[in-house]
C-alpha cells in the first residue's frame, strides 16, 4: 500500500469583503478584511502543524479583479509561508480573479511571472503532476469558464444566453473528459474546478455571483477517474456525490458574506488521498457568527424591555448581529434606535435593525438600506414601485419563495 497523501483544499476567500465592518486602527484594517486574513491564518498553521503534502485553492481569492496592494501583500504573504515549508500551492483562478479582458492579466498571474517556487498557477485547462513529499498528485484544473472566451466562434452567434450556458456546459463537459483521459491510472487524481455543479445548493440571500452561470452536471465530474473532486465558486461547504466516489466537495468560504449563511459552519477540507480509497474530513474554523435576533413586540406593554428579553436569549458577543422588529405602527415612536443599539453593545457589528410595521394588514418595511433588506423584501419593493397590483404582487413572492428556498 501507497503512502497516504494530505491534501489541503479551501476556496473562495475573498478578500476585500468588508461588509458588516469598520476600520481597525490597529492595522488599517477593515475589521471584516482582517477577520478573513485570521481564518487564512489559521488554515495556514493547520496546514503547517499537520504537515499537509499539497494544498490547492479552488478560486476566488478576492472580493475585486483589482485587489488593492495591502491585500496583494497579504495574501501572498501567506501563501509563501505555505510554499517556503515546501508545500506545493495550486492556485486556480475563479471568476473573482478573472480580468475584464483576456489580455490583462489575472490577480494571480504574479505568481507565475515571477516563478515563485512550489506555487503554480492554474488559469487555463490543464493538467499539472506535482512532486510532493509523500508521492505525486495529479490535478487536473477547470478555472471559471468564461462564456466570452470559449464562446468566440461565429456558430454561437445569435444564440440565447441560456443556449450560450447549455454550450458552456457540453465544452466544460468535454475537457473535464479529455483530462481524465490524459491520466495515469495508477496515480492518485484530483479535479479541481471553480465553477457551478448541479445540485448545489447556495445557501446565501444574495450570491456571489450576480448574474448568470452555466452549470456543470454532477455526472460530470463524479468519475472515479478521479479520487477528490475539490470544487470553489459556492461559498456552502457540501458534498455533492452522496457518499459515492469520489467525494465532489464545496469547501466553502472562510467567512460568512451575508445572512443567507447564518447557520452555514465555515472552514476546509483535509483530504487523504490514495488511489481509489480516498476520505476527507472537513475542518471548521472560528468564523465570525452572525446572528438574526427577532422579536414579536405587538403585544408586549414596554417594547424595549421586550427587546432586551429577546436579545438576552442569544449569545450575540462579538457577532454580526441583525434585529428583526415586528411592531405596530403607534409602538414606533416607543422604540429608539440609539436605545435598542444600546442593547446590541456586545455585538461586533449591528448589521441591521428591520421594523415591519404593521399598517392595517399590510407590513411595510421602513429606513432600510438596500443592503439590510433580504432578497423577498427587495423584490417587494421592486413590485411596488412598478405599480403592480397588491395580489398580484403576493402571489409573485409566493412563487418567488419557493425558488429562494431552492437557492
Ligand atoms: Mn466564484
Amino acid at each position: 500500500m501507497t503512502d497516504r497523501i494530505r491534501l489541503l483544499h479551501f476556496a473562495d476567500l475573498h478578500l476585500g469583503m468588508e461588509n458588516y465592518g469598520r476600520l481597525d486602527p490597529a492595522t488599517g484594517l477593515n475589521s471584516r478584511v482582517r477577520d478573513f486574513l485570521e481564518r487564512f491564518d489559521e488554515l495556514v498553521a493547520f496546514a503547517l502543524n499537520q504537515e499537509v503534502d499539497l494544498v490547492i485553492f479552488a478560486g476566488d481569492a478576492y472580493k475585486r479583479r483589482s485587489p488593492n496592494p495591502t491585500l496583494q501583500r497579504a495574501f501572498a504573504k501567506r501563501i509563501k509561508k505555505l510554499a517556503d515549508a515546501d508545500i506545493p500551492v495550486l492556485l486556480l483562478v475563479g471568476n473573482h480573479d478573472l480580468p475584464t479582458m483576456v489580455q490583462r492579466a489575472s490577480t494571480l498571474d504574479i505568481f507565475s511571472t515571477l516563478a515563485v517556487p512550489n506555487v503554480i498557477v492554474a488559469r487555463k485547462e490543464g493538467l499539472h503532476r506535482i512532486e510532493t513529499r509523500h508521492g505525486v498528485v495529479q490535478v487536473a484544473a477547470i478555472p471559471y469558464p468564461v462564456r466570452q472566451r470559449l464562446l468566440s466562434r461565429d456558430e454561437y452567434r445569435g444564440l440565447s444566453a441560456a443556449q450560450l450556458d447549455r454550450e458552456v456546459e457540453k465544452i466544460v463537459t468535454a475537457n473535464i473528459q479529455a483530462l481524465a483521459e490524459q491520466l495515469d491510472p495508477d496515480r492518485p487524481a484530483v479535479l479541481t474546478a471553480h465553477l457551478s455543479v448541479s445540485g448545489a445548493t447556495f445557501g446565501s440571500e444574495r450570491s456571489v455571483m450576480l448574474g448568470r452561470d452555466a452549470v456543470i452536471f454532477t455526472s460530470a465530474v463524479a468519475d472515479p477517474a478521479w479520487d477528490y473532486v475539490a470544487l470553489g465558486h459556492i461559498h456552502k461547504h457540501q458534498s455533492l456525490n452522496r457518499g459515492d466516489y469520489p467525494p465532489v466537495v464545496y469547501a466553502g468560504s472562510l467567512e460568512r458574506i451575508d445572512f443567507g449563511e447564518e447557520g452555514q459552519p465555515k472552514g476546509f477540507c483535509l483530504v487523504e488521498l490514495a488511489r481509489g480509497e480516498t476520505t476527507y474530513r472537513f475542518v471548521e474554523v472560528n468564523a465570525r457568527p452572525f446572528v438574526t435576533v427577532r422579536a414579536d413586540l405587538r403585544d408586549a406593554p414596554d417594547p424595549l424591555l421586550a427587546i432586551r428579553e429577546a436579545v438576552a436569549a442569544y449569545d450575540i458577543r462579538g457577532s454580526v448581529v441583525r434585529l428583526v422588529l415586528q411592531m405596530r405602527a403607534e409602538q414606533e415612536p416607543l422604540v429608539r434606535d440609539r436605545e435598542v443599539r444600546r442593547l446590541l453593545a456586545a455585538a461586533h457589528f449591528v448589521g441591521a435593525i428591520v421594523r415591519e410595521v404593521e399598517r392595517g394588514a399590510r407590513v411595510r418595511l421602513t429606513g432600510l438600506a438596500p443592503e439590510e433588506m433580504s432578497d423577498r423584501q427587495l423584490l417587494e419593493r421592486y413590485f411596488e414601485t412598478r405599480d403592480v397590483p397588491p395580489e398580484r404582487i403576493r402571489l409573485l413572492l409566493e412563487r418567488a419563495a419557493r425558488l429562494f428556498e431552492e437557492g
